[in-house]
C-alpha cells in the first residue's frame, strides 16, 4: 500500500533534478510549509539539481495558497516544474492558470479535498479519492520527507535522512498532526536527530536553551517550534526558513535572540486579544460557536487566539479581521467539530475557504458576515460533538 502518486511525484522531481530542469518550490509560510520546501530543496540539490526559486506567499497581503500575484511574479520563469507544498489542493483556478503559463504542477498537500482535485499534473494528498494508504494524518512535510526518500533511494545517506527527519518532526509537531502511526516514527526519530543536528539554527537554539534541554527535550522542541513559527518575513523568506537554512553560526545566534524577543512580544499580544475575545463572548453563552471579528484584530494572531478560545469554550471558533476589501479569518475547533465541513455547507457565502477540520481559514465579503455566522450556527446546532 502506498500513498497515491507519491512514487510518481518522486520520480518526476528526481528526473527534473538530474536533467537540470528549472524547478520552483512554492509553499505555505508556516513551519510545515517551510520544512517541506527545505526537505525537497535539499533532496533536489543532493541529486545535483538546482532550485530556481523558493517562494512563500505572505498570507495577510497575498492570501493563503497559490495566488494570482505569485503566478504573475513567477511567470518569467516558465516553463518550469512548479512544486507546491502544504497548499494548492483548493487552488482550482490558480493551478489552471499556472498550467496555461507553461508550468508543470505537482501538488504535495495534506489539506481536505474540497469536492474535486485541481488539474495539476501530479497530486499527492492522502485525503484524495482513490488514496488507499491507511494513515491520513500526515503533515505536508511528512509527505515531503517520504517523497525525498523515494527520490534519493539508495543515495539517501543516514546523515541526510536524519536532517530531513528533524525537519519533518518540527513541521508535524507545529501543525499539531496526530502523534500516531507514521507520524509517531517521524516525530520520535526526528527528535533524536534534532538534538544531534548540524544545522547552525538548531545548534544555536540548543546552545541558548541548554538548561531547558536537560529538563525536558519535549518542551525544548516545542519551544523551538514556536520560535520557528515567528512571523518575520524578510526578502520574501519567513524567519523559520532563514534560521533553518543559514550556514553561519553567528547569524543563527543573532536570529535565535531576535526571534525569542519577537515570540515573547507575540505571546503577550495573543494573550491580550484572547482576553478581548473572551470579553465579547461573555454574554453569548448560548451560541453554538464563537464568531468574532473586528478591524482592530491582527490577522496574524487569529489562529493562536482561536486555539486558546476553542480549548476554553469547547466550541468551534471563527475569528476574522475585517478589512475594507473583505474579511479574512481563521477557524479552530477541538475534536468532534469539523470546521471545513461546516464551511462547505456555507460555501456560497465565501470567496475562499480550506484547511483541516481542526484548523482552517476563510475569506468573504463583509456583507455576508452575518449570514455566514447564521449558517455556521445552523450547522453546529445539528452537528454537535458526540
Ligand atoms: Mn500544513
Amino acid at each position: 500500500m502506498e500513498i497515491k502518486n507519491l512514487t510518481k511525484a518522486a520520480a518526476r522531481i528526481r528526473q527534473a533534478a538530474v536533467r537540470l530542469e528549472r524547478i520552483i518550490l512554492y509553499g505555505d509560510a508556516d513551519l510545515d510549509g517551510i520544512s517541506s520546501l527545505i526537505i525537497l530543496g535539499e533532496a533536489i540539490k543532493s541529486l545535483g539539481g538546482t532550485v530556481a526559486a523558493t517562494t512563500f506567499p505572505n498570507r495577510e497581503h497575498d492570501g493563503y495558497g497559490l495566488t494570482p500575484k505569485a503566478l504573475a511574479e513567477l511567470k518569467h520563469l516558465a516553463p518550469a516544474l512548479l512544486i507546491v507544498a502544504d497548499l494548492g489542493i483548493g487552488n482550482f483556478e490558480e493551478v489552471k492558470e499556472a498550467k496555461k503559463l507553461g508550468f508543470e504542477v505537482i501538488i504535495i498537500d495534506h489539506h481536505e479535498i474540497l469536492g474535486r482535485v485541481p488539474v495539476a499534473d501530479i497530486v499527492v494528498d492522502p485525503k484524495q479519492p482513490g488514496d488507499e494508504y491507511p494513515f491520513k494524518g500526515f503533515a505536508a512535510c511528512g509527505l515531503a520527507f517520504l517523497t525525498a526518500k523515494a527520490m534519493l533511494g539508495s543515495k539517501l545517506s543516514p546523515a541526510l535522512e536524519r536532517s530531513f527527519l528533524e525537519l519533518a518532526a518540527l513541521g508535524t509537531v507545529a501543525d499539531m498532526m496526530p502523534r500516531q502511526q507514521d507520524n509517531l516514527l517521524i516525530i520520535e526519530q526526528g527528535m533524536d536527530a534534532f538534538f544531534e543536528s548540524w544545522r547552525p539554527g538548531i545548534r544555536a537554539f540548543l546552545e541558548r536553551e541548554e538548561e531547558l534541554v536537560r529538563e525536558s527535550r519535549q518542551v525544548a522542541m516545542e519551544q523551538m517550534v514556536g520560535l520557528l513559527n515567528v512571523r518575520d518575513m524578510a526578502d520574501g523568506y519567513p524567519g523559520g526558513f532563514r534560521l533553518l537554512t543559514t550556514q553561519s553560526m553567528d547569524e543563527a545566534r543573532a536570529m535565535v535572540e531576535d526571534f525569542s524577543q519577537k515570540t515573547k512580544i507575540r505571546r503577550e499580544r495573543v494573550r491580550q486579544l484572547a482576553q478581548e475575545v473572551r470579553k465579547r463572548i461573555a454574554l453569548k453563552k448560548e451560541e453554538p460557536l464563537v464568531f468574532e471579528g473586528d478591524e482592530s484584530f491582527d490577522y496574524e494572531l487569529l489562529g493562536s487566539v482561536a486555539s486558546i478560545i476553542t480549548n476554553q469554550e469547547a466550541k468551534p471558533v471563527f475569528l476574522f479581521k475585517k478589512r475594507k476589501e473583505g474579511s479574512l479569518g481563521s477557524a479552530r475547533a477541538s475534536s468532534g467539530f469539523n470546521t471545513v465541513q461546516a464551511m462547505e455547507q456555507c460555501k456560497d457565502l465565501l470567496e475562499r475557504y480550506g484547511g483541516h477540520s481542526p484548523a482552517s481559514g476563510f475569506r468573504l465579503k463583509n456583507e455576508n458576515l452575518e449570514k455566514f455566522n447564521a449558517c455556521l450556527a445552523d450547522y453546529f446546532k445539528t452537528h454537535v460533538r458526540i
